[in-house]
């Protein structure tokens, strides 16, 4: 099996090539939205399998189109050259013509496509324009990688939700904070790090109340030369709890943040709120009541063109996506040290092994980082 995020062990050469575009395609992420993080890369014929004559990727904002990008490198080189595109070339109008069209227009012989594009707008019909205009047109077999760069696109245009990636910072012992919560040190450095690059790779990072009042994250995304890379936050608080001086609203003004309230919250709570820059979205109760229903969440953040939602926290936020089976990865940083018997529990209500042992998770993923283990698990 491929475990590792770039492991291609050697296959043919449109699976190398396809390797190339997905690496060129991972740039986006986090930037796109509410489009696609796509990768192009063109390859004139040549020895050595051909040689690259132009490569591109989504632009922040989504425009312009990866393979339009490529297409503008690779200039008149393109002319009887293959492209490899990690997502079906579009068909329609947007504030440009097809790329579709485009890449016909620029003589390339034949199209290489990592995943169909289900975008209604495209749906099938990028590839057909492209055979029609006589270009040869190859959609290889699935690969999880394609898959799993695709699938906050896919997921928004599908199911009209945000594909959800839980992130469990866990103790040897299977905790996530101390006795009367707080702030635990769980992983290392470079886990930390890590952490950082994954909240750039998201549209979204999303939080219950509790941890908000627990740990004050900031949520940002803190690498060098990366702060403009930090993600909307959006922070699950049914009653309004969360204190204008915490760090998340104290920087609402500079970093968008979205508190997601049910419909009866206190107004004046909501006008303090707004007032340091965070928005206020009412939302339908959930099905037990007390917060907000997750699937209205879901779907409202679809509708603001969220396609990767991380969820930072805490055991109540993940056990109740879990429990309503709206989690598809999971990743656990597996710290070396304890927490004690009194500490809180990954899991609300249930032993981590719920996630880890269950047959509806599959691990795709395990990697030493400093001193930690992670684990990736994805929704079969
Ligand atoms: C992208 N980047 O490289 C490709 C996309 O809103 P528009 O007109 O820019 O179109 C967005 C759609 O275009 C998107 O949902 C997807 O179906 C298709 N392809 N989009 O942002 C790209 N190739
Ligand atoms: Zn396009």
């Amino acid at each position: 099996a491929s475990l590792g995020r770039f492991s291609f062990s050697a296959q043919n050469e449109d699976d190398r090539w396809m390797a190339v575009a997905l690496a060129l395609a991972r740039r986006g992420l986090g930037r796109t939205a509410p489009n696609p993080a796509v990768g192009a890369v063109i390859v004139a014929p040549g020895p050595d399998g051909g040689r690259v004559v132009g490569r591109g990727w989504t632009a922040p904002g989504g425009r312009p189109h990866a393979e339009t990008a490529a297409l503008i490198r690779a200039g008149d080189a393109a002319r009887g050259a293959t492209l490899y595109v990690t997502l079906e070339p579009c068909s329609h109008y947007g504030r440009t013509p097809p790329c579709a069209d485009a890449v016909a227009r620029a003589g390339v012989a034949r199209v290489v496509v990592a995943v169909a594009d289900p975008d209604p707008r495209v749906n099938g019909q990028g590839l057909a324009r492209l055979r029609e205009a006589g270009v040869t047109v190859d959609l290889l077999p699935e690969s999880a990688e394609a898959r799993r760069l695709n699938a906050g696109h896919v997921s928004r245009v599908t199911r009209g939700r945000p594909r959800v990636a839980l992130k469990l910072a866990v103790s040897a012992d299977g905790k996530v904070a101390p006795p009367g919560g707080g702030p635990a040190a769980i992983g290392g450095e470079r886990s930390r790090a890590r952490v950082h690059l994954m909240r750039a790779e998201a549209d979204a990072i999303m939080i219950g109340v509790g941890t908000a009042l627990a740990d004050d994250p900031a949520l940002t995304c803190r690498l060098p030369g990366m702060a403009d890379r930090s993600p909307i936050r959006v922070l699950l608080d049914a009653s309004l709890r969360a204190p204008v001086e915490s760090r998340l609203v104290a920087t609402a003004g500079e970093i968008p943040t979205w508190i997601f309230c049910a419909v009866g919250a206190d107004e004046r709570r909501e006008r303090a709120l707004r007032e340091s820059g965070a928005e206020v979205l009412r939302i339908a109760t959930g099905d037990d009541g007390g917060g907000v229903s997750l699937p209205e969440a879901l779907k409202l953040l679809a509708l603001r063109g969220v396609t990767r939602l991380m969820v930072e926290g805490g055991p109540t936020l993940a056990s109740a996506l879990l429990d309503a089976d709206l989690v598809d990865e999971a990743t656990i940083i597996g710290g070396p040290g304890t927490l004690g018997a009194d500490a809180i529990d990954a899991l609300a209500g249930r032993p981590l092994a719920a996630l880890t042992e269950s047959p509806r998770f599959a691990p795709f993923l395990r990697e030493q980082v400093g001193d930690d283990i992670w684990t990736s698990y994805e929704r079969s």
